[in-house]
């Protein structure tokens, strides 16, 4: 390709809405631009990307013996309805109206289309197992589209849906595709964990997610020595114990004159902060929660929605906690608190001569104890981990780090097939509804991780497995007929030889050339010089290094072409 036939039209400034590298790379490289919030043109260079981050997703899910499908991006209402869906995700869940007054959604994933395409062509378990994959548009109305492709409404996604007649062989698949998905992420050059997750409302239990390392990924994963990895939303961890072994004292209610915050209360009655006893009053879906933790420490409001099964959790509103509690916000407490369901995180049960909320203005209890002044219904883990807590398989202390999630693995269950009574027929003959997995992996999303990864200030090094081109000539005077002439020929023999090359053919100043040359992040660049031409040379750089070598024009194409081999290597799983 020759740069003067290409469309790379690239960006000196960075452009202030972007506030992550892989945003403010894609922008300034040309790869897309930005049509409306959270809704991308890809660019010849970010296609070319795109796609080789499919070819490599396809290839390893062919290997699985996943078949390849195309499932509309229209998704009729009356399928979500009838797994429930329809109402559960509100707005967004994008719909249109056809002109006959038939509603459909945007598709943001694919159960319950493949779900409706299984029980009406598989019957028997001997078609079983099968699983089906595509690659296609999704739409999600994003509250906060963000950070370019990283959180858009319109994605590309691979989502792959499989069904079994046993558990068995659903967590044969599963496994296969741990590894695929291990394969992928490996090809395209990621430095990534895999980590167990939650599954949210989506349903089904175990999951796993893939992450990809980046400081400004939006998710956080508690990890230990052990190999124990998991996302905020799920990991447990162990805290030191408090006051388990103090005598109880007597019940007195204290002045806490608009004492509201933990920090405030406990400094006013000289106490330390995990003495209190935090009343957080919650609407899970219409009905009124009370969730106890120590003063110190933070609700995991993940862990809550799951084990309420809420599909939709909010702090109440002070108005709310008046009418529960009988007291303003800020001076909850579980003692006398009637006809709400109370719910405490574990560690409560170790808790002795609490302070609580007394449920009235101005007005605390000391020497709260659990039994004699209040019930809770039921202990939970609610807590959100930090930093130093200790891992629950083997004790030794939690660290985290931030990143990216680009795939993840589900193994659903009969959720979908007995909502939609998809079912087949068992060698007893008897109808059973399929247990299915699906496994989804974000493939612009997975472009800008690369990015986020693999950049610096000045640019892109792409991994060559996914790189928009192998090579980039840059010629750095094109009114020199001798040195295009050698560029020409270097660009001639590498193409000749399969090799994906770009030259810079523009009569502009070398300084502008090399800035681009960086910017795009060709893996190995061949620069042909005036200086080098004087002595039969040019020199070729590796992006990623900025090692640089000197080499004979006559063998310069030999030359790359070993570089552009050794570099694939590394990528070869
Ligand atoms: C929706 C909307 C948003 C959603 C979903 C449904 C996330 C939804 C979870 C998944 C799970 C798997 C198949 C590939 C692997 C991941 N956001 N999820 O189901 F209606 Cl608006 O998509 N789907």
């Amino acid at each position: 390709m020759r740069w003067t036939r290409f469309f790379s039209p690239t960006l000196k400034e960075t452009p202030a809405e972007a506030e992550v590298k892989s945003h403010k790379l894609m922008l300034r490289a040309a790869m897309m631009r930005k049509v409306s919030a959270g809704v991308y043109s890809l660019l010849p260079l970010g296609l070319r990307v795109t796609r080789k981050v499919e070819r490599i997703v396809r290839e390893e899910m062919d290997r699985t013996g996943a078949l390849e499908i195309l499932m509309p991006v229209l998704s009729p209402a009356e399928l979500w309805k009838e797994s429930g869906r329809w109402a559960v995700y509100g707005k967004e869940l994008m719909r249109v109206e056809d002109r006959h007054g038939r509603f459909f959604a945007l598709g943001p994933t694919h159960e319950e289309v493949v779900t409706d395409i299984a029980r009406g062509e598989v019957r028997s378990y001997r078609q079983l197992p099968m699983t089906l994959y595509q690659i296609q548009t999704k739409f999600r109305d994003e509250v906060r589209p963000r950070f370019g492709i990283v959180r858009a409404r319109e994605f590309i996604m691979k989502d792959a849906y499989s069904f079994h007649a046993t558990e068995e062989s659903l967590e044969e698949t599963y496994s296969k595709m741990y590894e695929a998905y291990t394969r992928i992420f490996k090809r395209c050059g990621l430095r990534f964990g895999a980590v167990t997750a939650d599954s949210g409302a989506i349903g089904g239990d175990v999951t796993h997610e893939f992450m990809v390392f980046a400081e400004t990924g939006e998710s956080r994963v508690f990890a230990c020595k052990c190999g124990y990895a998991a996302t905020e939303e799920r990991a447990e961890g162990g805290i030191e114990k408090r006051a388990a072994d103090e005598e109880p004292l007597p019940l007195e209610k204290v002045s806490t004159p608009g004492m509201k915050t933990v920090e405030e209360v406990t400094a006013f009655l000289r106490k330390e902060p995990w003495r209190l006893l935090k009343t957080i009053i919650y609407n899970s879906d219409g009905e009124y929660v009370a969730v106890l933790m120590r003063g110190d420490r933070e609700i995991n409001e993940a862990k809550l929605a799951k084990v309420l099964g809420s599909s939709s959790l909010e702090l109440a509103e002070p108005e709310e906690i008046l009418k529960v509690s009988g007291g303003p916000l800020g001076f909850s407490g579980p003692v006398g608190l009637k006809g709400v369901r109370i719910i405490a995180d574990r560690s409560v049960s170790d808790m002795v001569n609490m302070v609580t909320g007394a449920n009235e203005a101005d007005a605390h209890f000391v020497n709260v104890n659990l039994g004699r002044d209040f019930e809770p219904a039921e202990f939970h883990d609610l807590l959100q981990v930090a930093e130093g807590d200790t891992c629950m398989k083997c004790g030794e202390m939690l660290t985290s780090w931030r990143g990216i999630e680009v795939g993840q693995i589900f193994k659903l269950g009969t959720k979908y097939s007995t909502a939609m009574r998809a079912h087949f027929l068992d060698e007893t003959g008897t109808e059973r509804p399929f247990i299915m997995g699906c496994y989804g992996i974000g493939i612009t999303r997975t472009v800008a991780a690369a990015i986020e990864q693999n950049s610096d200030d000045d640019g892109i090094f792409w991994p060559i497995s996914i790189a928009p081109f192998e090579v980039h000539i840059l010629p750095t005077n094109m009114s020199d007929p001798d040195l295009v002439a050698t560029a020409d020929e270097i660009y001639r023999g590498l193409l000749d030889r399969g090799v994906e090359v770009i030259m810079d053919d523009r009569e502009e100043r070398p300084g502008g050339k090399f800035k681009d040359a960086d910017l795009i992040g060709v893996p190995i660049r061949i620069t042909v010089g005036e200086r080098g031409m004087k002595d039969g040379v040019v020199e070729i750089r590796l992006r990623e290094t900025g090692k640089t070598t000197k080499v004979e024009t006559a063998g310069a194409v030999d030359a790359a072409l070993d570089m552009v081999r050794d570099l694939k290597k590394r990528y070869e799983v």
